[in-house]
């Protein structure tokens, strides 16, 4: 599994992987509990949880009510150290290497650290790369910081890059929730070549057309979020989708 006992993770595993965001402050139990029964039933591989800005007291019960109904790790995705959730299985230890605020890309990091290391989360170093899809993001507003162009692959495969030489152990190039386009092929196909490291790829999913485009890309893990809290038939939807790369993968070993 992409994101147990690879640390550190050397290569791509090639596998394709299935992360469905929760966002605390747009979930209650019952829409909750609705995502959980069709995550297990259509196998994703990871929760991600968590938001550019949580507005509700929700975190702690939502991973509670995972914990209690779910085996599918929960990995925080967190936009600052009052995220973390030791009931959680890892983090996203995110450096919002696209922006140029030290706040994020070591401020929030030394608040967090001693707090991370008395735990038993599982740390996951990533580059956090905002891309600039069409209108400003919670993301962008609240870290204050300039997404990467959306039209300038380079820039994001030499951030990338960078971000691989300084340590970081994934890449997560992120259109922000709801974006109004995802990403585009060309860059996150710039940026799997320019990095050995997993490529997670999200915003702005919201039909397999799309989704297939990011994996054909190379995206290694694909993040939805706010279309499976309006269609969570779509959550189906995705999962077969995966299922079928990982199948011919299986086929040609
Ligand atoms: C946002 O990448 C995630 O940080 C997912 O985006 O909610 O648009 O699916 P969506």
């Amino acid at each position: 599994m992409l994101f147990k006992n690879l640390r550190p993770l050397k290569h791509k595993t090639g596998r394709k992987h299935f992360a469905v965001l929760l966002d605390p402050d747009n979930l209650n139990e019952a829409s909750c509990l609705n995502l959980l029964s069709l995550s297990e039933t259509h196998q994703v591989d990871f929760f991600f949880v968590g938001g550019s800005l949580i507005t509700s007291q929700n975190q702690t019960g939502i991973i509670r009510l995972i914990k209690e109904h779910s085996d599918i790790p929960v990995i925080l995705f967190p936009s600052n150290s009052l995220h973390i959730d030791k009931q959680a299985d890892g983090i996203l230890l995110l450096s919002l290497i696209s922006g140029r605020n030290p706040e994020y890309l070591i401020g929030q990091h030394v608040i967090s650290a001693p707090i991370l290391k008395a735990s038993q989360l599982d740390i996951y170093p990533t580059g956090y790369m905002l891309v600039d899809t069409g209108r400003q993001t919670t993301a962008s507003y609240m870290s204050g910081t300039t997404p990467l162009p959306y039209d300038k692959p380079a820039i994001a495969a030499c951030t990338a890059l960078a971000g691989e030489m300084l340590g970081l152990q994934y890449m997560y190039l992120d259109g922000g929730s709801g974006a109004q386009q995802p990403i585009s092929a060309e860059m996150i196909a710039a940026v799997c070549e320019a990095v050995e490291a997993p490529v997670i790829v999200g915003g702005g999913i919201d039909t397999t057309a799309k989704a297939k485009i990011a994996l054909d890309a190379g995206a290694d893990v694909i993040v939805v979020g706010n279309h499976i809290e309006k269609n969570p038939g779509f959550l189906a939807e995705v999962s077969n989708l995966i299922a079928s790369y990982n199948v011919a993968l299986d086929v040609h070993r």
